[in-house]
């Protein structure tokens, strides 16, 4: 890790001083110098990762699309797709979506028949990924995906009212999910779709939709505190009351150029917290490419500003900061600890086929208590357009995907398809924080909303600032991780039980700050994060 503006220590100083800190319950933060890591962990995962998401199983599910022609991972037992409308392989024995076992490392085929190129999803509350869309036969299906061990694709042609590609899901305080937008598709319609329900139209989509670039294509939505839907497209955001259709606000235009697909930054709603009572909601939006720069296919330098704003004020501003590299097709991550990932993507172009070059290989830190950046330890592998990025239960980060090519490329073209699977090591997974680091030990399975319950844990040092996150796991793909969110939770005093340490948290007030589902639940001791424990909210 390099650090901006703190000083290198050498290990053995550095070392001896924080054993010396311990002693004294120190309150410095960050142990400057602790070396991030990247981890090759599958040299040819089959399938590259454009779509991926965690299950509370522990397992990811991967997919990209399935008129790509063979990719490097046969369907089991010998199954063959036989599609009249794959404009690849009509009888197709190739698998095109897998999924991958964190704990053993191993990868499991999946069977998906209709194609899911540049689609959505949300997890609902019993685990199954909903996902919906696609393109040619795939653009109006729904499909599911169960946790269960032999758990496949299920699918459901004809679902989705309209066709839907590029669009994003939202997962809704009711369990629906609504989907939002999508090429040509400006309106946005709710998944299970209620009997004769069809779209509601949409005319922020039509008003951001840019003449040669679209610009507005994987909305950036966000459910906000007070139950409505931020929808944030090209430069411009609306609130939308997703149950009356009314539009409730029209935010300010966000400086700098076009943030949504094919000019893609990232966004993210920073954690929500008890200790407003989580009424203030904060966006921040990073990266993106330049007006015009779709247009032209001019490789045009990227985005670096990101911008903030408080939503929820009575008068949203956005704040302008900016990022120690300009980055467009960027993946915005929370981490445990809170602290914003801004990893993958290129310097120079936008999305697309071929559009982009000058990989950024470094991932840059964001703290947005301090507002400080850190440029990271660099990759050694270009995530380009169709990569993926989403936080593991470890506090590391898995990294996939990458293939501008319109098929599996591996020679003849600059960046060829990208097959590696990685992980990221944060910082705080560094042996060096070790002594900070608290063990979950004891934690229910099941916490209903705004009730008490007790979390349990070792730690061998004296519990410093520690806090109660949770975590609900992206779907991530094309830039934008979909229903990502954190809450810092209300929390009672820790005490010392024997060797352990106990304290009463209480889980979040409603279904509209956390919409049932599996969460990760991590706790912080002094700015390090403990391994998460999954908990079912709802
Ligand atoms: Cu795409």
């Amino acid at each position: 890790m390099r650090t901006m503006g703190s000083t290198e220590l050498r290990r053995p100083v550095r070392l001896s001083l924080c054993l010396l800190m311990l002693l004294c319950n120190y309150v410095e933060f960050g142990i400057a110098g602790y070396a991030d890591s990247w981890v090759l962990i599958q040299k040819n995962g089959g399938v590259s990762a454009m779509h991926t998401v965690l299950l509370h199983t522990n397992k990811l599910v991967i997919f990209d699309r399935t008129d790509y022609g063979p990719s490097q991972i046969r369907l089991p037992n010998g199954i063959c797709r036989r599609d009249p409308n794959d404009l690849a392989l009509k009888v197709d024995c190739w698998a095109h979506s897998v999924e991958l076992d964190l704990a053993t490392n191993t990868i499991r085929p999946l069977e998906v028949l209709t194609d899911t190129w540049c689609s959505s999803g949300a997890v609902t509350s019993d685990g199954t990924l909903t996902q919906t869309g696609g393109w040619n036969d795939g653009g109006r299906t729904v499909r599911l995906m169960g946790p269960g061990p032999t758990d496949n694709w299920r699918e459901f042609e004809n679902s989705l009212a309209v066709a839907r590609w590029y669009a994003s899901d939202q997962l809704l305080p009711n369990q629906a999910i609504i989907v939002v937008g999508g090429r040509a598709a400006f309106s946005y319609e709710f998944v299970p779709r209620p009997k004769g329900q069809g779209v509601f139209k949409l005319p922020f989509l039509a008003a951001t939709n840019e003449a040669g670039a679209e610009n507005n294509l994987y909305p950036f939505t966000h459910l906000l505190p007070d139950g409505n839907l931020f929808i944030f497209a090209n430069r411009d955001s609306i609130l939308l009351n997703w149950k009356s259709g009314a539009v409730l606000r029209n935010y300010p235009t966000i400086p700098d150029g076009p943030r949504n697909y094919p000019s893609s930054g990232s966004s993210v709603m920073l954690p929500l917290s008890a200790a407003n009572g989580f009424t203030v909601a904060e966006i921040m939006i990073c990266g993106g490419a330049p007006d015009g720069a779709f247009q032209k296919r001019n490789f045009a330098i990227a985005l670096q500003t990101c911008a903030r704003m408080v939503v929820t004020a009575a008068a949203p501003r956005w704040t302008v900061s900016l990022m120690p590299i300009p980055r467009v097709m960027g993946d915005m991550l929370i981490l445990p600890t809170g602290e914003i990932l801004i990893i993958n993507g290129a310097k120079q172009g936008t999305a697309g086929w071929g559009n982009a070059k000058t990989p950024v290989l470094t991932p840059v830190l964001y703290n947005p208590t301090t507002f400080r950046y850190q440029v990271m330890r660099a990759t050694t592998i270009p995530r380009l357009y169709h990569s993926s990025a989403v936080v593991l239960p470890s506090g590391e980060i898995f990294v996939g995907g990458s293939n501008p090519n319109e098929g599996y490329v591996f020679s003849g073209v600059p960046f060829p398809t990208e097959l590696r699977y990685e992980k990221y090591r944060p910082y705080y997974l560094n042996p060096g924080y070790n002594l900070r680091r608290p063990n979950i030990v004891g934690s229910p399975a099941e916490v209903l909303y705004g009730a008490a319950f007790k979390v349990t844990f070792s730690l061998g040092m004296k519990p410093t600032g520690v806090l109660f996150r949770l975590y609900f796991p992206s779907f991530t793909t094309h830039t934008f991780s979909q229903n990502q969110r954190m809450l810092v939770l209300r929390a009672g005093a820790v005490v010392p039980v024997g060797k352990l340490y106990t304290a009463t948290v209480f889980g979040p007030p409603s279904a509209v700050l956390a919409p049932a589902g599996y969460y990760l639940l991590t706790i912080i001791n002094f700015g390090t994060p403990s391994p998460s424990v999954w908990i079912h909210i709802g």
